[in-house]
């Protein structure tokens, strides 16, 4: 069984990235159980070589967790994302639709409000789990991802007003780190059930995109893009799609890109 590890907690007004922050601390010693809290970033990370916008108003963080194995990393970024989802249900009015969406993202009313970011750390136990969520941040700051394929939005646009930025780590904390515990004693399962439970895709066709590169005739080329519907995930946090026959497919990369009532 995994120790529960204790939580203490790193806080700075300004870094460029919680998780390289993060990485750094962990290099030097830093146990499971340390977090890093930044105000702002000046070069938030997305996954691959995409960004995170991180101006004031935002909560930035990255916790130091030790999966039960390293090579399964992944089980913690699908925690992280129940935990944050959990986290927004209780900080909000209960009317707001929250969503997790498979991997990585939270949204409310179908929106992007929430990423996470789950990083291995090479020759170590630990994996870097970054978490980002537009609190107290104005429409304008998000105009750019408008075109996403869901779009971004935050706390304040949805719910007229300012939030407590330390009242919303806290919540955070408190859920990621409650997920955790479940986790050391009881292994993946439950959190598998929790996701799902936090999932309104599940029954719902999506189509699936950027799922990486095949070999095809000895030549690498992009896999096709995908269409099902959500069944949920799996053991290891694939997301596992049925196909008009009912066919199960399971799928370890790629990009919800739009899905059909
Ligand atoms: C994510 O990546 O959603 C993971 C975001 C993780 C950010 C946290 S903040 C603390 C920690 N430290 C870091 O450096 N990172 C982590 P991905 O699914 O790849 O989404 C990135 C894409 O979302 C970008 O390419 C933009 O299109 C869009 N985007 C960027 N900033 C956004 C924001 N603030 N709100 C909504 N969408 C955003």
């Amino acid at each position: 069984m995994t120790a529960v590890p204790s939580v203490k907690v790193y806080s700075y007004p300004s870094v460029d990235s919680t998780n390289r922050k993060a990485k750094e601390l962990a290099l030097e010693g830093a146990a499971c159980g340390t977090v890093v809290v930044a105000s702002e970033q000046k070069a938030g990370r997305g996954s691959g070589n995409r960004t995170w916008h991180s101006p004031l108003g935002g909560l930035y963080l990255s916790a130091l967790l030790k999966a039960k194995d390293p090579r399964r990393s992944v089980e913690l970024a699908i925690l992280a994302g129940a935990a944050v989802s959990q986290a927004v249900a209780v900080l909000l009015p209960k009317a707001y639709d929250i969503t997790v969406k498979w991997p990585n993202d939270i949204l409310i009313g179908w929106k992007k409000v929430a990423g996470v970011l789950c990083e291995r750390l090479e020759g170590s136990e630990l994996a870097i789990i970054g978490i980002g969520v537009n609190v107290n941040i104005e429409r304008e700051e998000l105009e750019g991802f408008i075109q996403n394929p869901f779009s971004a939005t935050s706390f304040s646009i949805e719910v007229a007003g300012k939030f407590d930025l330390k009242l919303v780590e806290i919540t955070v904390l408190k859920k990621l780190f409650s997920l955790y515990e479940l986790y050391c004693k009881e292994g993946f399962h439950p959190i598998q059930y929790l996701w799902e439970r936090n999932c309104r895709f599940i029954g719902k066709r999506i189509e699936l995109r950027d799922r990486g590169w095949k070999t095809e005739q000895n030549r690498k080329v992009r896999a096709p893009s995908a269409t099902g519907t959500v069944l949920g995930i799996d053991d290891s946090g694939a997301l596992v799609l049925s196909n008009a026959r009912g066919e199960r497919s399971v799928y370890v990369t790629g990009e919800i890109t739009c899905f059909w009532q």
